[in-house]
């Protein structure tokens, strides 16, 4: 039986942080071409194997790294501590295909985690499902790069020997690193989802282990599936949010009654998600603070992806992002943290967030004359102030406002420019 009431409890962190980090970094990063390279170009073992030797990123400063996430105004960052390459950034018993192992000869997951909650970040740790070194994984059928090998079979593997490796490992990841706030699980596909994963057995394990955990729902679904959480009847594997990927749901999640279901877009900075030398096709901070915005809301969570090179590097154009991002919300953090999706329709003009009797109205757009902030009635009114000074705002009585008793039209600037660009800020406080 799905308990509601533990389940309000922990998701309480994660529903009021709203802005994370994403960090894909991993041996990939040599080759540069994302974190999928070894199965998009096919690339065998033997072949993949040189970047393992080589790896060696001298200049990784997860402080450098957690300093910046705070100064974006992220409060939590998920960091991948295996992905589908069998590689992994922490110091497993279970395998020598690890960090320390390099010449980096460091527990890269340990250093992340003492860096990022030394900030006063929250911390994740993402796990693929998927193991392209492990040879019991199965090597046939659509997702393994060396499935097109000449003779390639799965005779002899043992999947219940690769699930005791995945499980023993998930369990290192929450014995031997202290209070893990996220299990980002990454993902289940065709009939390789929930049980087949042994997934009610491992959930079991992660939450006796770290109580307070939530997970993704990744155990179920993947990036385009929403899974029983979006349901009434969660299963018990569920896990406690939705993960759409590169998207904003148009209109957030809610299971068949109506339920606001908690979820987090993952989005990339760029086109991919490990560090991919040549891409530079970076979104702009204006486009990603409009989308934060966007996702807040519509009640859920922007999880913002950087993928650091071979040297451990966040790439500088994903830096000058964050500390775009981070001028925003110096000024407007208060309209992310702790908001939702307001009691009111989208209106034309932005976006609305809302936390209790406060409203946040997000004027992306200009207008001609008084702003007109929708869904407001000067009586309920108790205060208007520009968020970001704190100043009060007058509200036009003129006579062409009086057609729209449901409109207020504030005078937010003497010129033709908004305060901010991007997105000015109005709070509105109703009365009590
Ligand atoms: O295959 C992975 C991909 O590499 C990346 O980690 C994303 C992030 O959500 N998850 C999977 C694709 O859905």
């Amino acid at each position: 039986m799905f308990d509601w009431k533990a389940y309000e409890k922990r998701m309480k962190w994660f529903q009021h942080d709203r802005f994370g980090m994403f960090i894909h970094w991993g041996i990939y990063s040599i080759p540069a071409r994302g974190e999928w390279v070894r199965n998009t170009e096919q690339i065998p073992e033997k072949d993949y194997m040189p970047f393992f030797e080589e790896f060696d990123p001298v200049d990784f400063d997860p402080k450098a790294w957690a300093k910046a996430a705070k100064n974006a105004g992220m409060k939590y960052a998920v960091l991948t501590a295996k992905h589908h390459d069998g590689f992994c950034l922490f110091d497993s018993e279970l395998t020598d295909y690890k960090a320390t192992n390099t010449k980096a000869g460091r527990d890269l997951v340990r250093e992340f985690l003492d860096a990022f909650r030394a900030e006063g970040l929250r911390v994740g740790l993402y796990y693929s499902l998927l193991d392209w070194h492990h040879p019991d994984y199965p090597h046939c059928g659509t997702i393994h790069p060396e499935k097109n090998l000449p003779g390639m079979t799965d005779e002899g593997r043992d999947f219940n020997r690769y699930l005791e490796y995945m499980h023993g490992q998930v369990r290192e990841l929450c014995t031997n690193y202290g209070k893990i706030d996220i299990m980002w699980f990454d993902f289940s596909y065709d009939d390789m989802t929930g049980e087949k994963w042994k997934a009610t057995e491992l959930t079991r394990m992660v939450r006796s282990l770290q109580p307070d955990i939530i997970l993704d729902n990744r155990l179920e679904a993947s990036g385009s599936g929403f899974g029983s959480i979006a349901t009434e009847h969660p299963s018990e594997y569920s896990g406690d949010f939705t993960s759409p990927e590169q998207i904003i749901p148009p209109y957030g999640i809610r299971s068949e009654t109506g339920r606001s279901v908690p979820w987090e877009a993952c989005i990339t900075m760029n086109k991919n998600w490990g560090y991919a030398a040549k891409d530079k096709d970076f979104k702009s901070a204006d486009l990603i603070i409009h989308k934060l915005v966007d996702c807040v809301s519509k009640g859920g969570n922007m999880l913002l992806n950087v993928g650091p090179d071979a040297r451990g590097r966040i790439p500088q154009e994903s830096l000058a992002i964050l500390a775009q991002i981070g001028e925003w919300m110096k000024d407007n953090s208060a309209s992310i943290y702790g908001c939702a999706a307001a009691e009111l329709p989208k209106p034309e003009n932005g976006r609305i967030t809302q936390n209790g009797k406060k409203y946040y109205y997000h004027v992306m757009e200009n207008s001609i004359g008084g702003i007109p902030l929708y869904g407001f009635h000067a009586e309920d009114v108790k205060k208007v102030r520009l968020l970001a000074d704190g100043s009060e705002l007058k509200y036009e009585d003129a006579w062409w406002a009086q057609n729209y008793p449901d409109i207020l039209f504030v005078h937010i600037s003497d010129t033709a420019e908004l305060p901010n660009a991007i997105d000015t800020v109005v709070e509105i406080e109703l009365k009590a």
